[in-house]
């Protein structure tokens, strides 16, 4: 039936990411169906993604899947899929902080919420880390807002800006900001932190690898012994962060770092763990501003880090991401304080996505 009449679907630029919106009442119930269904949407297994929605890149193949939360302290439940591109996978074992930045005035479209006159407020319970964010943005007249003046780098002009505000990150994923216990480990011969302020994160000095740090996504996604020597400490750090055997999965990141160089307080360059991303994921951010900040770890000596309360430069291959993060010490070891970004989103269109049949 539905792959007659098709199915209602928001598709946005969300962040630095772009992908088709939801309400979970719109799609089957059993997740084996809705992912057979969701490959099909997104036209994966295929690397042009021709038959589908899906843009070729992960960053442009990801789905969110927003309902009404029977939780009282949020209004809606967001789940995040990562859907694959050549390979036929959809996967909710990672969140999405760009993404998120579509939940809200995507409640606000679907009516989920009530919108204010003026600004917006949606409490989000993030499905995949059982964690929470706040989002705000504009909505004059009830109606939001995507236009507006923040300027986000990886996207071109400017956009309204929606502000997101993060409880429950540290540990969301491995159940520690430092799931291997300590800020700093060896792994396959090389010093890493493995970190999770939202994102699992192994940081690497690029130096350690022989990299400058500043090489573009395309060099380093083509440099086939640095792939080959990345996979090997990612697996064996997840196995240090609780994550057993990572082989097939999107977590943990890896994220080279060297010394920042256009005033922020680190360059960064993510693996997705295989594609290099153009940017950076707004969690993976959150998370490397946290690893930076524990005294000890790898980012500690190379970062310029600002005043405390100042914003985290997280300079990235199209610009820099300002995070706003705060990390503490305690008796029992660092607790993060804030996690806060501002992003953008974009409605593209609004309508009715007709699946590919069933190969
Ligand atoms: O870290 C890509 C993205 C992301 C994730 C990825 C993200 C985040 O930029 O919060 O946004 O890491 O797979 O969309």
């Amino acid at each position: 039936m539905a792959a007659v009449e098709g199915i209602p679907c928001l598709y946005m630029r969300a962040g630095t990411s772009k992908g088709a919106f939801f309400l979970a009442s719109d799609l089957p119930a059993d997740p084996e169906e809705r992912d057979n269904l969701l490959l099909r949407i997104m036209g994966t297994p295929d690397p042009r993604q021709i038959d589908g929605l899906g843009g070729a890149d992960p960053l442009t193949s990801k789905v969110a899947v927003i309902a009404p939360s029977p939780d009282n302290g949020a209004d809606v439940n967001y789940l995040f899929l990562q859907v694959g591109v050549d390979s036929a996978f959809v996967t909710d074992r990672q969140n999405c902080g760009n993404i998120l930045a579509g939940v809200g005035p995507f409640a606000v479209e679907r009516g989920l919420i009530q919108a204010g006159n003026e600004q917006t407020e949606v409490r989000i319970r993030m499905v995949n880390t059982d964690s929470n964010a706040t989002a705000r943005f504009a909505t004059p007249d009830g109606v939001v807002d995507y236009n507006g003046g923040l300027a986000i780098d990886g996207v071109p002009g400017t956009a309204g800006a929606i502000q997101l505000d993060f409880e429950g990150t540290a540990g969301s994923s491995t159940g520690a900001l430092f799931p291997s216990g300590n800020v700093l480990d060896r792994v396959d011969g090389v010093d890493v932190t493995c970190v999770d302020n939202g994102m699992p994160t192994v940081l690497i000095r690029a130096a350690d690898l022989g990299l400058r740090g500043d090489e573009s996504p395309a060099d380093l996604e083509s440099d086939g012994g640095l792939g080959d020597r990345l996979r090997g400490v990612r697996v064996e750090a997840a196995k240090m962060m609780g994550l057993g055997d990572v082989t097939d999965t999107t977590v943990p990141k890896l994220v080279l770092l060297s010394p920042p160089r256009a005033g922020g307080a680190i360059a960064t360059r993510s693996f997705l763990p295989v594609r290099v991303h153009t940017s950076i994921g707004v969690l993976g951010a959150l998370t490397v501003g946290a690893g930076l900040l524990a005294e000890g770890s790898i980012g500690y000596g190379l970062a310029v880090l600002p005043s405390p309360g100042s914003p985290l430069g997280i300079e990235h291959p199209t610009g820099h991401f300002d995070v706003d993060v705060a990390v503490d010490s305690s008796p029992d070891g660092f607790i993060v304080t804030r996690s806060a970004a501002l992003r953008t989103a974009r409605k593209i269109f609004d309508g009715r996505v007709f699946p590919r049949p069933r190969l």
